[in-house]
C-alpha cells in the first residue's frame, strides 16, 4: 500500500504500472540482469542470426528476427508457425540462456504470472525506421499463458489497442530495460511498434532489441 502511494511521484515513474487488465508495465525491470544478458544474446545471435522473414503475403518485414529455445516463431509464404529447427540453417534453434528464463519467469511472477515456463523467445531487431504493425499474438496454444516483453536498446513506441483491430490504440514509450508482461483479458488485443527514430544508444548503439518470451506448445 505504502509502496503504491509513493510509485508516482518517483522520477522514474511507477515500477509496476497497469496498462490494461493483465497488461503489466515493469519499468527498468530488466536493468539487473544486463551484464548477463547482453553476451549471452551476442552468443545466440552468433549461432542463428537475424535476418528479415517474409509475410504469408510476401512482403519482407522491416524488423529483422531470430529465436532461441524450443521453439522460434517464423513466418513464410506459407504462413506464420513456431518451428523446432531454423530454416536458415537447418539446425535446432539455440537453447534458452539461463539468464533469459530468470528474467522472463521473474517479470512473470511479479505481474502475477507465477509459473510460466516459456519454450520460445523471439528476438526482433528494429533499426531507425523499422515498424511493426497492429497485430495480433495468437500462434500460440494456450493463450491462458503471457507472453513477457523486454525492451533493449533505443526507445519505441508501442501501440496497444483492444480486441478488435480498430480500437484505436494507446502509446506507450518503452526504453532500455522496461518489460512488460501481457496475460489474461488483454492476451490478444491488437498492438504494434511506430516507425523507430532515428538515435544511437549507450550500449546498443543504433537499434532497437526486443525479447519476447512466450510459450507455443
Ligand atoms: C516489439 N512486440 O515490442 C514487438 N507481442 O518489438 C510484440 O509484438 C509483442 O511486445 C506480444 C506481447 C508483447 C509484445
Ligand atoms: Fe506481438
Amino acid at each position: 500500500m505504502t509502496a503504491d502511494l509513493f510509485e508516482g511521484v518517483l522520477d522514474a515513474g511507477p515500477a509496476r504500472q497497469e496498462i490494461a487488465e493483465g497488461a503489466i508495465l515493469l519499468r527498468g525491470f530488466a536493468g539487473a540482469f544486463e551484464h548477463d544478458l547482453i553476451p549471452a544474446l551476442r552468443a545466440v545471435v552468433e549461432q542463428a542470426p537475424f535476418r528479415h522473414m517474409h509475410t504469408p503475403g510476401g512482403r519482407q518485414m522491416s524488423v529483422a528476427m531470430t529465436n532461441c529455445g524450443n521453439f522460434g516463431w517464423v513466418t513464410d509464404r506459407t504462413g506464420y508457425r513456431y518451428d523446432a529447427v531454423d530454416p536458415e540453417t537447418g539446425r535446432a534453434w539455440p537453447a534458452m540462456p539461463a539468464v533469459f528464463l530468470l528474467l522472463a519467469q521473474q517479470a512473470a511472477t511479479r505481474a502475477g504470472f507465477a509459473g510460466f515456463a516459456p519454450d520460445a523467445c523471439l528476438i526482433n531487431l528494429y533499426e531507425p525506421g523499422s515498424r511493426m504493425s497492429l497485430h495480433q499474438d495468437r500462434d500460440e496454444r494456450d493463450f491462458d499463458q503471457p507472453i513477457v516483453s523486454v525492451s533493449l536498446g533505443l526507445p519505441a513506441v508501442f501501440l496497444f489497442g483492444g480486441l478488435k483491430r480498430s480500437d484505436k490504440p494507446r502509446r506507450f514509450r518503452l526504453q532500455h530495460g522496461d518489460v512488460v508482461v501481457w496475460g489474461g483479458p488483454s492476451r490478444l488485443f491488437f498492438h504494434g511498434v511506430a516507425p523507430l527514430t532515428e538515435g544511437e544508444h549507450d550500449s546498443l548503439g543504433r537499434q532497437r532489441i526486443n525479447l519476447t518470451f512466450r510459450k507455443a506448445r
